[in-house]
């Protein structure tokens, strides 16, 4: 696995100039993905924040091959890619060792691109999927997506006088990448970046379809100052509202336990979204959305063969 020293030493596949917001979560899973790559790699984007940004014609951010896609097929694209690729390898034509990746926000992944997805992992192609999560439709306009959080404030589900935002609870994507029985499944976040680059080292070594959700705080979406992103994406799994995991070949591990499980307030409390908690003087919501959690993550431990403490 790189050391820090070396992974800033690495070419950088998403240059500066870009158009992200000041302090967006997504660059960094980008870079962090690509820079713990050896291999070349050819990159599929769905639309959403990440490709607008990075892609004005005639402009461009990547340093890497990237291919623009609809909202709904960055993974039928990439996995069209790879069978070209296989079927050149077959014929001499290529012989070096080249890696797939496709990147794709939570509305273009648990949403609109789930099906191509799954189609393309039940496939069996060699490629890493990464769904940079940041938990609603920010490019157009901060829309709940079935990856926003229960009780977050969005545009489609504001906080007000009839319901205290997003009434439902997230999906659980990564489970669902599971259940596929692929090679290698992983949850981590911008601010772990020795978990995520080995992560993605795992995830481009197995021979088969590879899937990481990284939590990509968007501090527009979030309300949310842009100097704490790293801390936001930090708090969300010491408070466990995003466990770091991962299922390699069937076997689920929890690869971070907190030392000191952090109340969910320390991590709503920074966040426009989640004010309106704050605001309910009777405490329901936040003591609602701490169940919630709470029962996840024991529901995780125990997937994971660990004790309520998270102990073996
Ligand atoms: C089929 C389809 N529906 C809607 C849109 C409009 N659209 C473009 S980007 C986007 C939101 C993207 O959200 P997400 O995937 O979560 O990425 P983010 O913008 O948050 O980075 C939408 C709704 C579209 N391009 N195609
Ligand atoms: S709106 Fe959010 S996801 Fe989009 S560029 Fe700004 S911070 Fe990033």
């Amino acid at each position: 696995m790189p050391t820090l020293k070396e992974l800033a030493r690495r070419p950088n596949p998403l240059t500066g100039g870009h158009s992200a917001c000041a302090g967006c979560g997504f660059p960094q899973a980008v870079r962090l993905v690509l820079m713990s790559i050896d291999e070349p790699v050819v990159v599929a984007g769905a639309t959403g924040c990440m490709e607008v940004t990075t892609t004005t014609y005639p402009n461009t951010a990547w340093t890497v091959p990237f291919i623009h896609n609809a909202f709904e097929n960055a993974a039928a694209t990439i996995s069209g890619v790879e069978a070209a690729y296989q079927a050149l390898r077959r014929k001499g034509k290529i012989d070096r060792e080249i890696r797939f990746v496709a990147f794709g926000g939570d509305g273009g992944t648990y949403d609109i691109g789930l099906q191509s997805l799954s189609g393309a992992v039940e496939r069996g192609h060699r490629f890493l999927y990464v769904c940079y999560d940041n938990q609603a439709y920010m490019n157009t306009g901060i829309q709940r997506s079935s990856a926003t959080p229960f009780g977050a404030s969005t545009t489609t589900s504001p906080a007000g006088d009839v319901v205290p935002g997003k009434q439902q609870r997230r999906k659980d994507l990564t489970a669902i990448m599971a259940a596929h029985g692929i090679p290698y499944v992983a949850q981590s976040t911008i601010a772990h970046w020795q978990d995520l680059t080995r992560k993605v080292k795992r995830a481009t070594e197995v021979d088969g379809p590879s899937f990481i959700n990284v939590l990509a705080p968007c501090r527009l979406g979030w309300g949310t100052d842009p100097s704490q992103t790293i801390r936001l994406a930090e708090l969300a799994a010491e408070t466990c509202a995003w466990p770091l995991f991962e299922v390699d070949h069937g076997q689920w591990k929890v690869t971070y336990v907190p030392k000191n499980k952090l109340a969910i307030e320390e991590y709503l409390k920074p966040q426009e979204r989640f004010r309106h908690v704050f605001e309910d003087e009777t405490g329901q919501l936040l003591a609602a959305i701490q169940k919630d959690v709470d029962e996840q993550w024991q529901a995780l431990l125990a997937r994971a063969g660990l004790g309520k403490d998270g102990k073996a």
